[in-house]
């Protein structure tokens, strides 16, 4: 009998519910939760592969100290005595937390307890920071809280639905599916998608707005002064809730249509339909993510949104509102306690005295910070230059996600003491760390998770802990209590959540958004069985979907929201020495910094190199050909990468994903490159818009290899390494040659001296071949030739996993080409089902032209659907193709 637990997908801030269960053999499956309102069943590619990345390997299993096995003592102890040293020498604002959007409400929560009201300092930020922080500004500019207006299903319900910034189908893939069923029931719905680059999310989109990057200021002051001018304007609502239209619309109406076209590089029709659009549209939503967010003008382009929505009173109505969707899973539980380093606990302001004393009161504690803390750029520049004596990195991996990375690895390996907790052992991060502390990860911690719409669902443990692994709010707690503070005596994360739930409700007359009141006091067993829910949940307040501000009811002081007269910002960075544009984000089966989904092949399959995308003309102009390598630099960094060139990029803008780091690839940090710009309100990094050159990385010899063990690179001028079923994928290039290729393989792949391989060298033409086998198994091969090998890459993956009898198939491998009998999958389409590229193709060819009957011939595209778009756009390829 295997036992099924309810839990949340520790991914992204969609949020959705999953089902584990734990077979008697302990072999884990998941499976979506129908039950769960988030997704009612529906995972993504991710989501689909969490099994696959819940082992052991790489784990931190006991406390360390200086890299050597210690006791929880001895480490918690030099942990609380070294950070009470600094703060007596140096004062409070000596240390600092670094904490995350993946921690669970109960960790954060006593982590921000701890700074603001114990040490005294609110030297607290988070990598929501990096995430989220302007959309948090913008809420509190507008509305005098950082509230989330509406519910998912909003994009259900509305007529329009606008994604700015958000490539949805690969970052937010539950609600894209959602939202396209949705379209699909009622194709008379609108989709509008703005966006620098053609992403998947194009897919559904009946207009795609190719934006200049941070042409979103503009775009949308022009949208204002459209409506305003237009019947779709609410002047009842601005008159009895709002204030400030006038100076919003003064500013908006100063930009002519030329200066629009100008600012937002999009032509003028384009401008026009997509504010008749949205002047005609009772029902819209807007969606925004991280191309709105991590931009130097990030809370003006949040502000210029919902001024569009206020105008119109579209707000926290069924299928209208401006909808800010968030990153992590817990991005959201993190804003709740208060986990920014310029926030209170329970949406409370670190600048009002009333809502520090109430706070202090609540926690009885000795002290409360009395300005914001330092800002995530700032904080690291603290550390940098020896401001910050002591310094606890939870949860997250700075040294790969920061702007301006190789500056903030330096600062975090000078830094007199660094406290990494992570689950594992060796991240980009946890190399610089004094004392590691090994966490509880996901499907072995408990707590809550706030999604992107304020539910609040359970993380529920269904795998024995490993090792000495302990759950971060226990690690905080400890300290706290070793430093000599009352206030950390929690015995589970429920008596947490009970106070968390208790301060919410604290002397809150309904002045503040949130209130989860109804769960003050909540025992246990309760705790245990809390269904999703979103809150406000206030004492007696029976669950449902919950909005706001559709009459009103603001939280500033005076409950008016506040028009912002934002300003358009300037837009391009680029000058003559550095004049291309760096966009970095996100592809489809890949997290951050990879340390769980670089565990899945199925996953790193499905894209396994770093990558920077550029549109022909740019290629063509740096003489760099689809699949050559090239290197960026900005004046901060360096990276070498693989070149797709694709039509889908605009001219001039290069897209690098942000996930690769030194455990993957050679060189491939991307954020080394970022420059440390923020947004002058939220301080949030400008990660999309870095001025940047691009030149042809020329090697002598470019290699593909493949082994059983992890193989251990060093003397090659590039390498990047995906995990593959069977072992591992290396694409290699090098600027010399080895004078030993056999050595260099020995020693790269741990081949035993008693192996000799089977292979060629052609000394002319440069190719090499070397083949390893044992006995019947294959354990590494390595291809070499001068230009980028073609090989089968797939099907030589494949090979790792097969069996080599006779001596045909082991020359097979030697050719790096299949045999007749064995077709090469290709590159991997559909994750779910180890679906690659060719076999879609054939079954094109064989009369397939739709998703569908590609989907019955192949699978492909039939679990989580997260690569319908692709497929839909390798049969327009095929098709188009074919017409020529
Ligand atoms: N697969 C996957 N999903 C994830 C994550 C992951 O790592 N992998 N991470 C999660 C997290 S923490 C986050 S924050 C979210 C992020 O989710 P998204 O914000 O959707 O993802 P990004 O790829 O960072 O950026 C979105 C888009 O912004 C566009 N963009 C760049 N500049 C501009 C601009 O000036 N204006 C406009 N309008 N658009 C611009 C980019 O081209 C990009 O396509 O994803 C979450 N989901
Ligand atoms: N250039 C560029 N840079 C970016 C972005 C971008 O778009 N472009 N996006 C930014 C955004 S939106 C985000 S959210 C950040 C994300 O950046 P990071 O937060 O740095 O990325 P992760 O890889 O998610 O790091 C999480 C770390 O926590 C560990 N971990 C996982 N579970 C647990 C746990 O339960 N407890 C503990 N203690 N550790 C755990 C993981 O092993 C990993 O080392 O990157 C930001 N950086
Ligand atoms: S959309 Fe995918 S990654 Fe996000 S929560 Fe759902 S299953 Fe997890
Ligand atoms: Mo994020």
């Amino acid at each position: 009998m295997a036992t099924d637990v309810k839990t949340t997908c520790p991914y992204c801030g969609v949020g959705c519910g999953v089902i584990a269960s734990v077979a008697d053999d302990g072999v884990v499956t998941v499976r979506g939760d129908p039950e769960h309102p988030a997704n009612f069943g529906r995972l993504c590619s991710k989501g689909s592969a969490l099994a696959e990345t819940i082992d052991l390997d790489g784990r931190g299993l006991f406390p360390e100290i200086g890299g050597q096995r210690a006791s929880w003592d001895a480490a918690l102890d030099l942990v609380a005595q070294k950070f009470s040293k600094a703060i007596a020498e140096y004062g409070p604002d000596s240390v600092a937390f670094y904490v995350s959007g993946q921690l669970l409400t109960e960790d954060y929560y006593i982590a921000n307890k701890l700074m603001k009201g114990f040490i005294g300092s609110a030297n607290v930020d988070t990598n929501s920071r990096l995430c989220m922080s302007s959309s948090v500004t913008g809420h509190r500019r507008a509305f005098g809280s950082d509230t989330v207006p509406g519910a998912y299903e909003d994009l259900e319900l509305a007529d329009l639905v606008i994604l700015t910034g958000s490539n949805l189908a690969w970052c937010h893939p539950v609600i894209y599916q959602r939202l396209g069923a949705a379209k699909a029931a009622r194709p008379s719905m609108k989709i509008v998608v703005i966006d620098p680059r053609r992403t998947m999310t194009c897919d559904i989109a009946d207009l795609h707005l190719a934006i200049r990057p941070d042409g979103d200021v503009a775009l949308f002051m022009g949208l204002l002064a459209h409506l305003a001018a237009s019947s779709a304007i609410d002047q009842n609502y601005i008159a009895a809730h709002t204030q400030g239209f006038a100076e919003a619309f003064a500013t908006a109406s100063a930009l002519s249509l030329i200066d629009l076209m100008e600012r937002t590089g999009l032509p003028s029709m384009q401008i026009r339909e997509f504010f008749r659009l949205f002047e005609t549209t009772k029902k819209v939503v807007t969606c925004y993510s991280q191309g709105v967010n991590q931009s130097s003008s990030g809370t003006d382009k949040v502000n210029a949104i919902i001024n569009c929505h206020l105008a119109t009173g579209r707000i926290g109505r069924p299928g209208m509102g401006p909808f800010s969707l968030t990153g992590q899973p817990n991005a959201m539980g993190g804003r709740e306690v208060g986990g920014l380093a310029n926030m209170l606990a329970a949406h409370m302001a670190i600048e009002s005295a009333e809502d520090r004393d109430r706070v202090q009161r609540f926690w009885v504690s000795p002290t409360i910070a009395s300005k914001p803390g330092l800002k995530a750029v700032d904080m690291f520049r603290a550390v940098a230059d020896g401001r910050i004596k002591a310094l606890w990195i939870m949860a997250t991996n700075p040294a790969v996600s920061m702007p301006d990375a190789d500056a903030v690895e330096a600062a975090i390996k000078a830094c007199p003491f660094v406290v990494v907790s992570d689950i594992l052992r060796e991240t980009d991060t946890a190399r610089h760390a004094h004392v590691l502390l090994p966490s509880l990860g996901w499907g072995e911690k408990d707590g809550t998770v706030t999604n992107s719409e304020r539910r609040i669902s359970r993380q529920r443990p269904f795998l024995p802990t490993p090792g000495e692994a302990k759950a971060d709010w226990w690690q905080v707690a400890e300290v706290g209590r070793r430093m000599g503070f009352a206030g950390f005596d929690f015995h589970s994360p429920a008596d947490i959540f009970a106070e968390h739930a208790a301060l919410s409700a604290f002397e809150n007359d309904g002045g503040r958004d949130f209130d989860i009141g109804a769960y003050v006091g909540i025992d246990r067993p309760a705790y245990d069985a809390i269904a999703p829910f979103q809150w406000p949940r206030s004492a007696g307040m029976k669950p449902g979907v919950t909005r706001f501000f559709a009459d009103g009811g603001f939280y500033h002081s005076d409950r008016i929201a506040r028009f912002i007269a934002v300003q358009a910002p300037a837009t391009s960075r680029t000058n003559e020495q550095y004049s291309l544009t760096l966009n970095t984000g996100r592809i489809r089966d890949h997290w951050h910094t990879m340390t769980r989904t670089g565990k899945s092949a199925r996953l790193s399959s499905h894209i396994a190199e770093p990558f920077a995308e550029m549109h022909p003309a740019d290629a063509m102009e740096l003489g760099i050909r689809d699949a050559d390598l090239v290197e960026l630099e900005s004046p901060y960094g360096k990276a070498v990468v693989r070149t797709l060139v694709t039509e889908r990029q605009a001219r001039g803008n290069i897209f690098v994903p942000m996930h690769w780091n030194d455990q993957f690839a050679a060189k491939a940090r991307i954020d080394a490159l970022v420059a440390p710009v923020t947004d002058p309100f939220s301080g949030q990094p400008a990660s999309k818009n870095v001025a940047i050159a691009v030149r042809p990385f020329k090697a002598a010899f470019y290699g593909f290899a493949i082994s059983v063990d992890r193989p251990a690179v060093s003397q090659a001028e590039y390498w990047a390494l995906a995990k593959a079923a069977g072992g591992w994928r290396i694409e290699l290039a090098f600027m010399d040659a080895m004078e030993d290729w056999v050595g260099w393989c020995r020693t790269a792949f741990g081949i035993p001296e008693e192996i000799e391989p089977l292979g060629y060298a052609d000394a002319q033409s440069g190719d090499l071949r070397l083949v390893f086998f044992e006995g019947e198994r294959l354990i590494a091969a390595l291809f070499l030739a001068r230009e980028p090998v073609a090989v089968a890459r797939n099907w030589a993956v494949d090979q790792l996993a097969a069996k080599h009898v006779d001596l045909r198939r082991r020359f097979a491998v030697v050719a790096g080409r299949p045999g007749a009998d064995q077709p090469d999958p290709g590159a991997t389409v559909c994750s779910c089902f180890s679906v690659g590229v060719n076999r879609i193709i054939s079954a094109i060819r064989g009369g397939c032209h739709s998703v569908e009957t590609v989907g019955r011939e192949t699978k492909a595209g039939t679990n989580c659907g997260s690569c319908r778009a692709e497929i839909r756009g390798i049969i327009n390829g095929c098709l188009a193709a074919a017409a020529e």
